[in-house]
C-alpha cells in the first residue's frame, strides 16, 4: 500500500486496483480541492500501467453529498465537475464507485460515470438539486434515465427523493449491496472485475430506454399541484423530455446551461437560503457546539389530548418508551385507540407495517398517577392552555421527578418564566411548543427560559432532530414567533373584511401568493368555536377595533362552525370545497353598517401588502426583542410551520428581496390608513431601511 498524496483526495495501491479516497467532511462535497484531487488522481491512474482498474470511496460519515453548495454564489472554477465527469467517463479503464452514506447530487453523478457502483446496504441515493431550486448540471438527467428508465428517472429528479441500496439494485442503478467491509469487498469487486477482462461499461453508450408518451404530461400536472409556484420541477419534465429525443453530448451540454441558469434564479437563492438557515438554526445562540445534550431514554407526555396524543406518536415513532399521563383511565383509553387508529391510517397507506405497529404501541403505557416517574428523562406537558391548570401540575412533577429530568411544556403562549417559579430546578425546564396536527408539522418552537440550561437547551434540541422536526429555539414573547406573527395576518385579514374584501379575495390573493391555503379556508378547517375561543383568550388585549370587529363570533353564534357544520367563511358540500355564500355577504354588510365602515374596494395588492407587511413588521419587532435569535430563525419557522412558499425563502428573505425603504414607506402608507397601533414600523425597519440595508445585511 503506497500513500500518494494528503489532500481531501489520496490515492492507495492495492495491487492492481488503485484506491482514491475523498476525504472532505463534513460530507464530502465536491469542493474544488476535491475535483481537482480527483482529477489528478484519475490522470495518475490512466497514466499507470501496473493499475487496471480504480476504485473511488470516500472517509467519513458518507459518499459524496453533491456538489459544495458554498461555491454556487462564486463563478465556476475549473476543473469544473462535468470536466470531470467527462473524464471519468471517458476512462479506458474500469473505475468502481463504492458508496456508503447519502450519494447525492454530483455525488451521484460522480457514481453515474463510473463503469460500477457497489453499495452499503445502508446506502442511500438521490439527486435532490430540485430541493435547492436547481436540476442536476453534470449528467444526472442524461444518464439516470438511460441506467433505471425514464420513469423512476424522472420521479427522482424532479421530486428529489432518495432510494435506499436494495431499491437502487432492483433498478439496475447498483451492482452489488455489500453489508459487511466497503472498501475491501470493493477493491474485491474490482479484482474480479480485472479477472474478468477489465471491461468498462459507459452507461453515455446505453440507448433511452422505451417510455409512455402520456408519462410527461401526467408529471407535469402532478408537480404542479405538489410543487406550487416552483420552476425547477417543471423544467424537469423539459429537460427529460428533450433528452429523450437529443443525442447525449448535446442533451448534457443543455442540462448544464439550465443549470447554472437555475443557480442564478431567485427560487434557487431562496431555497438555498433556507437550506443553510436550517441548519445555522440547530445552532444555539449562546451555547457552545460541545455542550453535551442529557441523555433521553423514558420520556413522557401529561395530557391525553389531541396534541399530547400527536406528540406521543412522535415520540414512538423515534423508538422512545412512552407513558402517558392522563386524570381519568376513561381519557387514556380514549388516547391510546386514536394512537392506534392514526397507525392503523399508516398501514393503510402503506407507510407502516403492522409489526412496526405492534413495535411501537408495546412501547406505549399509561398511568393516572405521578407516583412512578423516577425514571423518566423528560416529561412534555400538554394540558389545558391554563396557567393555574399548567402549574399544578408542574408542581406534581416536580415531586415525582429525579433532579435531572427535563420538564418541557407545549404552551403556546403562557409564560414559562411563570411555569419554571413553580418547580425547585427551574434549570430543567423549557418550552417544547408543537404545532397541530403534532405528528405531522415538521416545526418544533423550542422555548428557552431566561434560567433554562443549557445542556438543557442542546436536549431537546436534539431530540427535537431525533423525532424528525425542525427545531428552532426562540425566546419569551406571547405567542413565540409563528402565532405571535400569525395573529397580525389573521387580525388584518378580519379588518380587510370590514373595509370590503371578500373572504374569497383575501383567500385567493395569499393562496396565489404561494400558502398552501388561505387565512378564512384554514379557519373554516380550525372550526370557528375555536377561533372564537382563542379570540376570548386574548380579547383583554386587544385594541378596541380589535374587540369589536367580531365576525368570528358572529359566525360561530349562527353555528356557522366551518366545514364540520357544512357552512363557515363558505358552504361545503359533500366535497369539502369551498364555495362562497351570499349569507355571508349579508353578514359581513350588516357588520360594516353597524361599526360604521363604509364598503370599499380593496386591491389584491392592498391585501397582500397589508397580511404580509404586519407580520414582517411583527418579525422585525421580534428580533429587537431578542425573542428571535436571528431572522434565518424566522424564516424556517415560518416556512417549516405555516405553509409560506420555500422558493420564496421566508418573509425575512422576501422582505429583503423587496427592499425594506420599500417596505417602511408601506407600513407608513397603512400606518395612515388603517392606524398607527398597526403598521407603525418597527425600530429595526425604519434603521435598517435608512441605511438602505435588509435584515441579511
Ligand atoms: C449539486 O450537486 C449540483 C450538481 O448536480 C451540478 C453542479 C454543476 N455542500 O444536513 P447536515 C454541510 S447540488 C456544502 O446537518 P446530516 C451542511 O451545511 C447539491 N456543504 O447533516 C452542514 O454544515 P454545518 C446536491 C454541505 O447528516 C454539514 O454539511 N446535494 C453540503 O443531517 C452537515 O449537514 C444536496 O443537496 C453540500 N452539498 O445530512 C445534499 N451538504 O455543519 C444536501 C451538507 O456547517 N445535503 N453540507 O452546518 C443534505 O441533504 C444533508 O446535508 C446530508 C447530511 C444528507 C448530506
Amino acid at each position: 500500500m503506497n500513500q500518494v498524496s494528503e489532500q481531501t483526495v489520496h490515492v492507495e495501491r492495492h495491487g492492481a486496483v488503485l484506491v482514491t479516497v475523498i476525504d472532505n467532511p463534513p460530507v464530502n462535497a465536491l469542493s474544488h480541492s476535491v475535483r481537482a484531487g480527483l482529477l489528478d488522481a484519475l490522470e495518475r491512474f490512466e497514466q499507470d500501467d501496473a493499475s487496471k482498474a480504480m476504485v473511488i470511496l470516500c472517509a467519513g460519515r458518507t459518499f459524496i453529498a453533491g456538489a459544495d453548495i458554498r461555491e454556487f454564489n462564486k463563478p465556476p472554477q475549473e476543473p469544473r465537475l462535468g470536466t470531470l465527469i467527462d473524464r471519468l467517463d471517458a476512462c479506458a479503464k474500469p473505475i468502481v464507485a463504492a458508496i456508503h452514506g447519502t450519494a447525492l447530487g454530483g455525488g451521484l453523478e460522480v457514481g453515474l460515470a463510473c463503469s460500477y457502483r457497489v453499495a452499503l446496504d445502508s446506502a442511500r441515493f438521490g439527486l435532490p438539486e430540485v430541493k435547492l431550486g436547481l436540476l442536476p448540471g453534470s449528467g444526472g438527467t442524461v444518464r439516470l434515465p438511460r441506467l433505471i428508465g425514464v420513469e423512476h428517472a424522472l420521479t427522482m429528479i424532479s421530486e428529489g427523493g432518495q432510494i435506499g441500496s436494495q431499491e437502487a439494485r432492483e433498478k439496475g442503478l447498483v451492482d452489488t449491496v455489500i453489508s459487511g467491509d466497503l472498501k475491501a469487498e470493493a477493491i474485491a469487486f474490482a479484482q474480479t472485475v480485472i479477472a474478468e477482462g477489465a471491461r468498462v461499461r459507459r452507461t453515455s453508450d446505453l440507448p433511452v430506454p422505451p417510455f409512455d408518451a402520456g408519462l410527461l404530461a401526467t408529471k407535469r400536472t402532478e408537480l404542479a399541484k405538489r410543487y406550487k409556484g416552483r420552476q425547477a420541477p417543471q423544467i424537469a419534465v423539459d429537460l427529460i423530455e428533450k433528452m429523450a429525443s437529443t443525442p447525449f453530448r448535446e442533451a448534457a451540454q443543455e442540462e448544464y446551461r439550465v443549470c447554472r441558469e437555475l443557480i442564478g434564479s431567485n427560487q434557487s437563492k431562496a431555497l438555498r437560503h433556507l437550506f443553510a438557515a436550517e441548519r445555522e438554526a440547530a445552532k444555539i445562540d449562546g451555547v457552545p457546539a460541545d455542550v453535551k445534550p442529557r441523555d433521553i431514554n423514558k420520556v413522557a407526555v401529561v395530557g391525553p389530548g389531541v396534541m399530547g396524543r400527536g406528540i406521543a406518536i412522535c415520540l414512538l415513532n423515534a423508538d422512545l418508551p412512552t407513558t402517558l399521563i392522563g386524570r381519568t383511565e376513561e381519557s387514556l383509553a380514549k388516547a391510546v385507540a386514536a394512537i392506534r387508529k392514526t397507525y392503523e391510517g399508516n398501514v393503510k397507506r402503506g407507510t407502516l407495517t403492522p409489526d412496526e405497529v405492534e413495535s411501537r404501541m408495546s412501547r406505549l403505557s399509561t398511568t393516572t398517577g405521578y407516583d412512578d416517574l423516577r425514571d423518566i428523562d423528560l416529561v412534555i406537558e400538554a394540558v389545558t392552555e391554563d396557567l393555574e391548570v399548567k402549574k399544578a401540575v408542574f408542581a406534581k412533577l416536580d415531586a415525582a421527578l429525579n433532579e435531572r429530568a427535563i420538564v418541557a411544556t407545549n404552551t403556546s403562549f403562557l409564560d414559562i418564566e411563570a411555569l419554571a417559579d413553580s418547580v425547585s430546578n427551574p434549570e430543567n425546564v423549557a418550552g417544547m411548543h408543537f404545532f397541530n396536527p403534532a405528528n405531522i408539522m415538521k416545526l418544533l418552537e423550542n422555548v428557552r427560559s431566561s434560567r433554562t440550561a443549557p445542556d438543557v437547551l442542546a436536549t431537546i434540541t436534539s431530540l427535537g432532530k431525533r423525532i424528525g422536526k425542525v427545531p428552532v429555539m426562540v425566546g419569551r414573547s406571547e405567542g413565540f414567533v409563528a402565532n405571535r406573527m400569525l395573529s397580525k395576518r389573521s387580525r388584518e385579514a378580519q379588518f380587510l373584511l370590514e373595509d370590503g374584501a371578500t373572504p374569497q379575495q383575501v383567500d385567493k390573493v395569499l393562496s396565489g401568493f404561494g400558502f398552501p391555503i388561505g387565512p378564512f379556508a384554514l379557519a373554516d378547517l380550525a372550526g370557528m368555536d375555536v377561533m372564537a375561543a382563542a379570540r376570548a383568550a386574548r380579547f383583554a388585549r386587544m385594541t378596541p377595533r380589535e374587540q369589536q370587529c367580531d365576525i368570528v363570533d358572529k359566525l360561530a353564534a349562527a353555528g356557522r362552525l366551518g366545514q364540520k357544520s357544512g357552512a363557515g367563511y363558505y358552504l361545503y358540500g359533500d366535497d369539502r370545497k369551498p364555495q362562497p355564500d351570499p349569507a355571508v355577504n349579508e353578514l359581513l354588510a350588516q357588520h360594516r353598517q353597524a361599526r360604521g365602515f363604509s364598503h370599499r374596494d380593496v386591491t389584491d395588492q392592498e391585501i397582500l401588502e397589508r397580511c404580509l407587511y404586519a407580520m414582517i413588521n411583527e418579525a422585525a419587532k421580534i428580533l429587537e426583542e431578542g425573542a428571535a435569535a436571528r431572522p434565518g430563525d424566522i424564516d424556517v419557522i415560518w416556512t417549516n410551520g405555516f405553509g409560506w412558499p420555500t422558493h420564496l425563502g421566508g418573509p425575512m428573505f422576501h422582505a429583503d428581496q423587496i427592499g425594506l425603504p420599500r417596505i417602511k414607506e408601506a407600513l407608513d402608507r397603512y400606518s395612515a390608513l388603517v392606524g398607527e397601533d398597526y403598521f407603525k414600523p418597527a425600530g429595526l425597519i425604519e434603521r435598517l431601511a435608512a441605511e438602505d440595508r435588509g435584515f441579511y445585511g
